[in-house]
């Protein structure tokens, strides 16, 4: 693709006021005739070209204003269309194509799913349904007309209302129009059409709207659908509860779809979703299958305010929406569950997706300048860090100024295209501060990192703490300016609570927020009654790396006694990271791992019997980063293999150590108690799993693993005991996937957990596994749930399996990718971030990583999306 680039903005000429669609179904043949209510902007010059987008389109004709257009007026390929001399005036063009939903793979457009027809436009999905000026900020009023046999889909949906509906006189074709009155662009699109089952609720909204809530699915997959509609209901109440945001329409659906690229999309008044984040049993379903279907739910909803009502000037400001989106519904699980652990799971995603990422070639701004194919830009850093902005500019501003920003914004921007510096105008403005500064963050890739060194002078009762900010080069910018850092604090006294500190200075400090401006900041504690320990970032405050050394005993202490969950739990990682890293080098050198320091070890011990800690926090504290963490911080010449031996002796010894108190714990919490999916239930089983695991490297696991599953009333310990017995390489392992697969073959999405249990095995067959996997009965290269559950996890949730010494795990993704390229783009790009950290690998994995790039570079035709991503992995 061609490079777009945000200093080139420029509306366009022409507005399109209405849309009026009309759809002729047909698996292979599809009519869609489209009249588009043109208008030119004011100041475009008279008879300047109408320039459309379409992409892959036949046409079948053209007509202005009821005339067809002769030959000479318009040009016509696949990819656009082009009204040479319009009128300079409004006009009507209507535009018939025929499309192909049936052999649409490419899963963008119009395509087929088991038999519905279904659409996804973002980004540039609408412009494969017709032509169209097919960029956010050209907004319509949509009306959708529907037409097909009543047989291949008695439902038929698009946003908005239905208005009329129909059916011919011989009763074997019906039709349903919809209209939706809110001005939308294209990538909000959708219809969908099929033979599907219907959940029903309704919702009051506090004005008192009442609003029909629909929720489609597969027949015989009714009963699923309970969990998201309960969700759905919640995130409504809470919309208008945290930000004064009701519902719009008189109706609000939700349509599961199997065949999905993304999570879920927003289209207005008519989600769809990937059926993962709407199908839930207990039997079928993890707690974290229950918590992403809520998640998503609530994101999606949450878009009708944030995305939709307002939405998006050019695809750069993309974090507008999603970054504040991820935000809010973040905020609303962490209201719903609990705020700690909701925190340390979201830390935890955003280290290892978007801290790896900003460590690597696909680095890029939270709002991009530059993209090549936006479809790659729906990423970790867009999404997760656009959400720890949103988090960082509220505890800078605080949450008074921050609500209030927040109405000017729905306020000010309802019905428009907006841009992120039309947003922070809205804070700057509520908080009377100046936030130009805070800008930097939206324009600078790359992980800030602050370092921190304490200093006690008893004598003064002074603490005096010496901050500095740096952030690594990334692609294109080689140097960094400052950011804006909120870092929340805690001087932490010998007793465990904070100590008061009677005066501050050297930087802005409100309440228990050190507001880090400059590349370097000294701040002066005075009044301080003891040595202090002091608890930095509480909460994580701001989405950098936090460099501060402290002596184990402090971390230690931090781990028993900071008031702040989060830093409790940072201190053990902090500590297990350091050893970890230690032990990864020594194995690479051709040692043998340092003993595990016993204190380390006991305080894990002490955390996990502290009754007064909740079930999910204990679980938490004893999982060990993961091996893409520890990879991360050694940061260059990364061997994985001994990462993952450093990884598997600590957990061993952890184990082994406390092997007495771990199976004490776990057999005090095996008494049954009846599945419930909410935070409690989910957190007691989190804890209890952890055990498991931990028990499963030791004899004491012995029998433990094996009885787990066999008396596992749901999935999330059915899958813990399973994942035991397979990575462990237990006797059992084989039985237990056996009888796993003939209990859920009829389910796909618990097969994908299937599928994502052989491809992540710490065994050097893995890769044979995988392989010899994709041709499994189960398996199909055109679902994506099914290509990432095998293909994806193997490539990104098994870093010493995929990144073998022979190069062979590269070497099955470049082939695997190469494969799908023609047929969904998209997804074969997605897999290939899997590369993004092949530069920080050592040279021997370096060279056969690279040479898999190139293998995929020379491939002709190469869609626009991998070539963008290969082309930047090897830039
Ligand atoms: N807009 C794409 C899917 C999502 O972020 O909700
Ligand atoms: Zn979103």
């Amino acid at each position: 693709g061609q490079a777009v680039r945000l200093a080139d903005y420029q509306p366009t000429l022409y507005a399109i006021e209405t849309v009026d669609l009309d759809f002729l179904l047909s698996p292979h043949a599809t009519l869609v005739t489209a009249r588009l209510a043109i208008v030119p902007r004011d100041g475009t010059d008279a008879g300047a070209p109408l320039v459309l987008d379409g992409d892959g389109l036949t046409l079948v004709s053209v007509s202005l204003d009821g005339r067809p257009l002769a030959a000479e007026a318009f040009t016509a390929t696949p990819d656009g269309l082009t009204v040479a001399t319009p009128p300079a005036r409004p006009f009507t063009l209507e535009i018939v194509t025929e499309i192909d939903p049936e052999a649409n793979l490419a899963l963008s457009g119009l395509y087929r799913s088991r038999g519905t027809y279904c659409t996804q436009c973002e980004a540039e999905g609408f412009r494969r349904i017709t032509y169209f000026l097919d960029r956010p900020d050209v907004l319509s009023i949509y009306t959708t007309r529907i037409e097909a046999p009543v047989a291949e889909a008695p439902i038929l949906l698009a946003n908005g209302n239905q208005i009329v509906s129909g059916t011919s006189a011989d009763g074997t074709r019906h039709f349903a129009v919809w209209h939706d009155p809110y001005p939308k662009p294209s990538y909000l699109f959708a219809m969908v059409a099929g033979d599907l089952a219907l959940v029903r609720d309704d919702f009051v909204t506090a004005s008192g709207r009442e609003v029909d809530l629909r929720i489609y699915v597969e027949h015989g997959n009714e009963d699923r659908a309970t969990y998201a509609m309960d969700a759905l209901k919640r995130s409504m109440r809470w919309d208008e509860e945290a930000f004064g945001r009701e519902y719009d329409l008189d109706i609000f659906m939700i349509v599961a779809v199997s065949d999905f690229n993304m999570g879920a999309m927003e289209n207005k008044g008519l989600n769809i979703f990937n059926d993962k984040y709407v199908l839930a049993a207990p039997e079928t379903a993890t707690d974290q299958d229950y918590t992403g279907i809520e998640g998503v739910i609530a994101h999606e909803y949450f878009h009708n305010w944030t995305g939709n009502r307002i939405t998006c000037r050019d695809w750069f400001q993309l974090c507008l929406k999603e970054g504040l989106t991820v935000f809010r519904d973040q905020e609303f699980s962490s209201d719903q569950r609990s705020r700690p652990v909701k925190r340390i799971s979201d830390v935890r995603t955003l280290r290892a997706q978007q801290f790896t990422e900003d460590a690597g070639p696909l680095a890029h701004p939270v709002r991009p300048e530059i993209y090549h194919e936006i479809n790659n830009f729906y990423t970790a850093t867009v999404y997760e860090k656009g959400a720890e902005l949103i988090r960082a500019l509220k505890t800078l501003i605080g949450a008074d100024a921050f609500a209030r920003g927040m109405d000017l914004y729905f306020d000010r921007h309802d019905g428009d295209a907006a841009t992120i510096e039309d947003f922070l105008a809205c804070f700057a403005e509520a908080s009377g501060s100046d936030l130009a500064p805070f800008l930097m963050w939206y324009r600078q890739a790359g992980t800030p990192r602050v370092t921190a060194r304490g200093t006690y002078d008893a004598e003064a009762r002074r603490f005096t703490l010496d901050l500095a900010q740096t952030c690594p080069p990334t692609p294109g910018q080689p140097t960094k300016l400052p950011v804006p850092i909120p870092v929340r604090f805690g001087l932490v006294g010998p007793n465990g609570a904070d100590l008061d500190v009677t005066a501050v200075s050297g930087a802005t400090v409100k309440d228990d927020v050190i507001h880090l401006t400059e590349a370097s900041q000294t701040v002066v504690f005075e009044g301080v009654a003891a040595r202090p320990v002091p608890s930095l970032l509480r909460a994580f405050s701001a989405p950098v790396v936090l460099d501060i050394d402290l002596p184990l005993e402090d971390r230690l202490f931090l781990l028993g006694h900071d008031s702040d969950p989060f830093n409790r739990w940072e201190a053990a990682q902090a500590i297990a990271t350091v050893a970890l890293k230690a032990a990864a080098a020594a194995i690479a050198a051709g040692g043998t791992s340092p003993e595990t320091d016993r204190s380390f070890v006991s305080a894990l011990g002490t955390v996990a019997a502290d009754e007064t800690l909740d079930h999910a926090f204990r679980a938490l504290v004893l999982q060990l980063p993961s091996e893409t963490d520890i990879a991360r911080e050694i940061g260059s010449d990364v061997d994985p293999t001994a990462i993952a031996a450093a990884r598997r002796n600590m957990r061993r010894a952890i184990a082994e150590a406390l092997a007495d108190t771990f199976a004490g714990l776990y057999d005090r919490l095996s008494t049954a108690e009846p599945f419930r999916p909410d935070a409690a239930g989910a957190g007691r089983r989190a804890f209890r799993n952890t055990l498991l695991d931990y028990l499963s490297l030791v004899p004491a696991g012995a029998g433990r693993m094996e009885r787990h599953y066999d008396t596992a009333d749901n999935m999330t310990d059915r899958l813990a005991a399973l994942t035991a017995l397979v990575f462990t390489g237990a006797a059992g392992a084989e039985a237990a996937l056996a009888d796993f697969y003939d209990r859920f073959k009829d389910h796909p999405l618990a097969i994908d957990k299937w599928f994502v249990v052989q491809a992540t095995a710490p065994s050097d067959d893995t890769l044979d596994t995988v392989r010899r996997l994709t041709g499994h009965p189960a398996f199909a290269f055109t679902n994506p749930n099914r290509v990432r559950s095998l293909v994806g996890a193997f490539s990104m949730a098994n870093p010493a399996q995929f990144n073998r010494p022979d190069g062979a795990g590269y070497a099955f993704l470049a082939s695997t990718a190469i494969d799908l390229d023609p047929r969904n783009p998209q997804l074969a790009a997605r897999l290939l971030g899997a590369f993004r950290s092949w530069r920080t690998m050592e040279p021997g994995r370096r060279a056969k990583a690279e040479v898999e790039l190139r293998r995929i570079a020379a491939v002709r035709p190469l869609s626009p999306d991998v070539t963008d991503i290969v082309g930047r992995c090897l830039a």
